[in-house]
């Protein structure tokens, strides 16, 4: 059975309590691996290795440090079917969507800021005859970043990237439900010959780990992904030391299709942003209004391609949907459809476990489950499922689905499908998200801001404005 070992100092190590965590596959509900069960004890050896590294990487050149995260993503390239296979078993996620989703985005995420941060450049104003201010970002120092299970490499660089290219060093931890491409990345961090302490990845529990990087006084900025009452907690643990904070959190995001749409792109693009790896992605649509004007065409073109949707073994190249991340998961899952039966929700196709034979008879595999009938406000069309679940509403009027839309504490990202330009910004603008897509969706630039409004989170990710996030500016006024 492999044992994983925290990356301190640019040594892996076990945890000092010398005790582990189970860590299990999700398609098999088998424990395959064992993970450092780390305390504050850890947590204090990596932010003191990366405080003493912390002088020597913020002095080097931009381009060096580019250098270092170059070459991460090429060793995350020539690894990619060891660490999409590693991520498949962790996750219970589809190996093809891993491989093609999940491992090519890390490299993308690594590639992406070692470029961004050789343009990130400083900027003057003049005050004319009298002075010149220049303004410089410098690194703030540790940077705690704390990620979740559903898409463990790719949001586990998509935050150490940002931080490392501006010059900070990194206490990392990876969700201790998702920990093996995090442990794999560690390797691959020595192979690169990465400076000792500059990135530091703790395994272990959230209550624990977690919350001893939150509450380390030396790690003055934390960037975190996960659910919307972490994010709390941490916030207030945090609110004390006036920490800077990313949260990136939950989100409850409607799909919105006008009769006017392109058919044909809205069914095929919903079923996508419905139960993509099993619905969990906190862009994912779980609450879909269709104009009442095309219900029952979208409802049946709908089901039939959900009824077609393959699911089971996640290692078969033919797999849609593959296993929930936990046993626990899979139970909240199931809690709420049963919730939506009591609150009038009528299952359309799904609604069950998916039960499966021999390797697999212990796995967690939900079918994909639409649901109608339930009112917009009730508690599945408020609260986050964060499984393969969606419930399906018609509506009348722009105002009424924009009401609907806009009625839960989330706001993280809206999908709208029509061929009406005018109408399209006119509901974009007026949508509570941080991102909206029209006639697609998950099409991603990473320069554009990224997170959420309400209770989805505070601060942006994405493009400069993590790097804005993990540098301090600093104005210098010269008197001519
Ligand atoms: O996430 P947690 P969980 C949502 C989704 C899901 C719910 C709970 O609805 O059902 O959150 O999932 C670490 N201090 N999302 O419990 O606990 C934890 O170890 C510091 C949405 O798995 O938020 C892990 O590394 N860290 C979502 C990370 O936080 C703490 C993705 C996320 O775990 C901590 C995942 C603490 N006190 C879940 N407690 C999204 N928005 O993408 C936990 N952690």
């Amino acid at each position: 059975m492999k044992i994983l070992l925290n990356y301190i100092d640019g040594t892996l190590k076990p945890p000092v309590s010398g005790e582990y965590l189970d860590n299990i596959n999700p398609a098999r509900g088998e424990v395959y691996a064992k993970i450092p069960d780390s305390d504050a004890r850890d947590v204090a050896d990596a932010v003191d290795a990366a405080r003493r590294a912390f002088p020597a990487w913020a002095g080097l050149p931009a381009e060096k440090r580019s250098d270092f995260l170059l070459s991460l993503a090429d060793l995350v390239d020539s690894h990619v079917d060891e660490l999409a296979l590693a991520e498949s078993i962790d996750t219970g996620k589809p190996l093809a969507l891993a491989k093609h989703m999940d491992i090519a985005r890390a490299s993308v995420n690594l590639r992406f800021y070692a470029t961004a941060i050789l343009h990130f450049a400083s900027s003057a104003h003049p005050m004319e005859g009298l002075a010149t201010n220049y303004t410089v970002h410098r690194p703030v120092g540790v940077a705690g970043c704390i990620s979740p299970w559903n898409l463990p490499l790719y949001l586990f660089t998509w935050k150490i990237a940002p931080a490392l290219a501006a010059g900070n060093c990194v206490v990392a931890k990876p969700s201790e439900l998702a920990p093996m491409t995090a442990f794999l990345f560690s390797e691959l961090c020595i192979q690169a010959g990465m400076p000792a302490g500059v990135l530091n990845i703790v395994h272990g529990l959230g209550a624990k780990a977690g919350q001893a990087i939150v509450e380390h006084p030396e790690v003055p900025l934390i960037s975190f992904t996960g659910g919307s009452s972490t994010g709390k907690r941490i916030a207030v643990t945090a609110a004390p030391m006036l920490k800077r904070l990313s949260l990136e959190l939950g989100g409850k995001n409607p799909t919105i299709v006008f009769s006017d749409c392109d058919f044909d792109e809205a069914v095929k693009n919903t079923v996508r942003s419905s139960f993509l790896n099993q619905g969990e992605i906190c862009l994912c649509g779980s609450r879909i209004f269709v104009e009442r004007k095309i219900y029952g065409k979208f409802k049946r073109a709908f089901l039939q391609e959900v009824a077609q949707l393959s699911i089971g073994d996640p290692l078969h190249p033919d797999t849609f949907i593959g296993a929930v991340i936990s046993e626990a998961h899979a139970q909240k899952v199931m809690d709420y459809i049963q919730l939506a039966k009591e609150e009038g929700g009528n299952i359309l196709i799904g609604g069950k476990r998916h039960l499966m034979e021999k390797e697999h008879a212990g796995g967690f595999f939900i079918l994909p489950t639409v649901i109608e009938g339930l009112s917009y406000d009730c508690r599945c069309n408020q609260e986050e499922i964060f499984g393969p679940v969606v419930s399906i509403m018609p509506f009348d009027t722009m105002e009424e689905v924009l009401h609907d839309a806009n009625s839960t504490p989330y706001g993280l990202a809206a999908n709208i499908w029509t061929l009406n330009v005018q109408k399209a910004h006119q509901v974009a603008q007026q949508l509570d998200a941080g991102i909206v897509w029209v006639n697609c969706w998950l099409l991603r630039d990473l320069r554009t801001p990224f997170g959420g409004v309400k209770q989805s989170g505070i601060g942006r990710e994405g493009g400069f404005e993590a790097l804005q996030f993990f540098t301090e500016s600093k104005n210098i006024c010269i008197k001519h």
